[in-house]
């Protein structure tokens, strides 16, 4: 049996609940800066979330509520700038410190590094959103402490697509069965499934309370009670022990 060698968690929703107060509210920035009368209402937001990647999820806004924008000639470029924009001010936000990593976050990671047990993100968000969570929110070294930074159109495939995942594995170079993903929600446990890492820890997180995650392996609230020795022991559950 393989022993764990790495750890792949999710971003948005497990590393820290940004989608509600981050991404959620500099998507409305960026309608308003461009004139337009959206506005992503917490309870709108949850609905838009069963779509990942903030330009698709904007496409979606438009087939179901803003049906008249798809004639524009130059849809495409219309998303891609707004959805720049709103880049732009989640990482704003991201700055002025308003997006903490999830209680037990911190920990884990540290607890992870000092165990030699590697470590990787599998995310539909950008590289930079990644980075520069990491930076803000934990400290400037903890994006070096991730060797594989696996995001968001790197792949031709979104969550609940598992390309994400399969990527980051391949650029680890390990096979599933050496790794716990940790994720928060159904699209990202059908990902995860989706490239046959059964070792798969939920989080459940503001919008994704009471989602399915059938298929994994285990489900709790948060990682405030979750050490390394928690993770390798679900690890063995799924794989046996070493040796076996
Ligand atoms: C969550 C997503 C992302 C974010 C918005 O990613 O689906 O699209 O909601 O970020 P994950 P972008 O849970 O896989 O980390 O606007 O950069 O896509
Ligand atoms: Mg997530």
């Amino acid at each position: 049996m393989q022993a764990l060698q790495a750890l792949i968690f999710d971003v948005d929703g497990t590393l820290a609940d940004t989608e509600r107060d981050g991404h959620r509210p500099a998507f409305n920035r960026a309608f308003q800066e461009a004139g337009l009368d959206w506005d992503w209402t917490v309870p709108l937001y949850g609905e838009l979330l069963a779509v990942t990647g903030g330009k698709e999820r904007i496409l979606h806004y438009l087939r179901h509520w803003q049906p008249d924008f798809l004639a524009r000639p130059d849809l495409a470029d219309f998303i891609a700038g707004l959805h720049q924009r709103k880049t732009a001010h989640y990482l704003d936000l991201l700055r002025s410190g308003a997006i903490p990593l999830r209680p037990g976050v911190p920990r884990l990671l540290g607890e992870a590094r000092e165990a030699g047990i590697r470590l990787a993100v599998a995310t539909t968000t950008t590289p930079e959103n990644v980075t520069t969570l990491l930076e803000c929110a934990g400290n400037p070294d903890l994006p070096g402490w991730f060797e594989v930074i696996a995001a968001g159109d790197i792949v031709p495939a979104k969550k609940p697509a598992p390309d994400i995942f399969v990527h980051a594995l391949e650029q680890l170079g390990v096979p599933p069965e050496a790794c716990v993903a940790i994720e928060d929600s159904a699209n990202g446990v059908r990902a995860a499934l989706g490239a046959d890492l059964k070792a798969l820890l939920v989080t459940t997180s503001t919008y994704t309370q009471g989602e399915d995650f059938s298929g994994s392996a285990e489900v709790v609230a948060g990682l405030d009670n979750i050490d390394l020795a928690a993770l390798e022991t679900l690890h063995r559950r799924i794989y046996g022990a070493v040796g076996d």
